[in-house]
């Protein structure tokens, strides 16, 4: 029987487990009242999401080695947990693009940055004016978000964007209107949906209500 085992599945089957990791450090952190919400609150709906993850915690314990029907479960174990805390993907140009769900959103981009990470990617980089069009015409079609962390931070010297993962120029530019505010705390990039998907320089560690972060993945 061919041997489907890779050694990139290691790494997938760990990086699985820190996501699980944070995602129930997320939930200890939250108010009870919250657990109990219900389908009604679907998008609060935490206790769904960590019964998800326990359930497929106590699958994956089960694989104590990795035989070719386990490999191709482990991959289906870790697609299930995407779909749970991400919208709906994008597939541009041998990549997936992923917009964390509102309730997988951080308050802070270096978790967002571990948070991509764990599914094999990062902080979504926008190369060209091309890719930016399509994650424009992306996030018009993710429901309840508004800005969207990307990669970029001038946090090194203030008005140079670099992205956090290669510390290039961020190469894309298109600032919506009174942006930037070049303020201190406003380190990091977002795309702003309010304003046709401009860009803006917001805080790295406050996330308010409806923002989130977008990984992207090769595939
Ligand atoms: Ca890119
Ligand atoms: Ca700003």
């Amino acid at each position: 029987m061919a041997d489907i085992y890779k050694p990139s599945l290691n790494k997938k089957m760990f990086s699985f487990l820190v996501v699980l990791v944070s995602a129930l450090q997320v939930v200890s952190c939250i108010d009870d009242s919250l657990l109990q919400c219900n389908s009604s609150c679907a998008v609060y709906d935490f206790k769904y999401f960590v019964d998800k993850l326990l359930q497929q915690e106590r699958e994956l314990s089960t694989y104590q080695s990795l035989t070719n029907c386990s490999a191709v479960a482990l991959q289906a174990q870790i697609e299930a947990v995407e779909d749970l805390a991400f919208y709906p993907p994008l597939i541009y140009g041998g990549k997936k693009y992923l917009i964390a769900q509102l309730f997988f959103q951080t308050q802070s981009s270096r978790v967002a940055i571990t948070r991509c990470g764990a599914f094999g990617g990062y902080l979504a980089e926008i190369d060209d004016t091309d890719e930016y069009a399509a994650l424009k015409t992306f996030i018009d079609s993710t429901p309840n978000v508004n800005m969207i962390m990307i990669s970029g931070s001038d946090a090194a010297t203030k008005g140079t964007l670099l992205f956090q993962r290669t510390g290039q120029p961020v190469p894309v530019i298109a600032w919506a209107p009174n942006e930037p505010n070049l303020i201190e705390e406003e380190n990091c990039l977002y795309l702003w949906r309010d304003f046709d998907n401009l860009m803006m320089d917001d805080a790295c560690e406050y996330i308010p209500f409806d923002t989130t972060f977008m990984c992207e993945i090769p595939i």
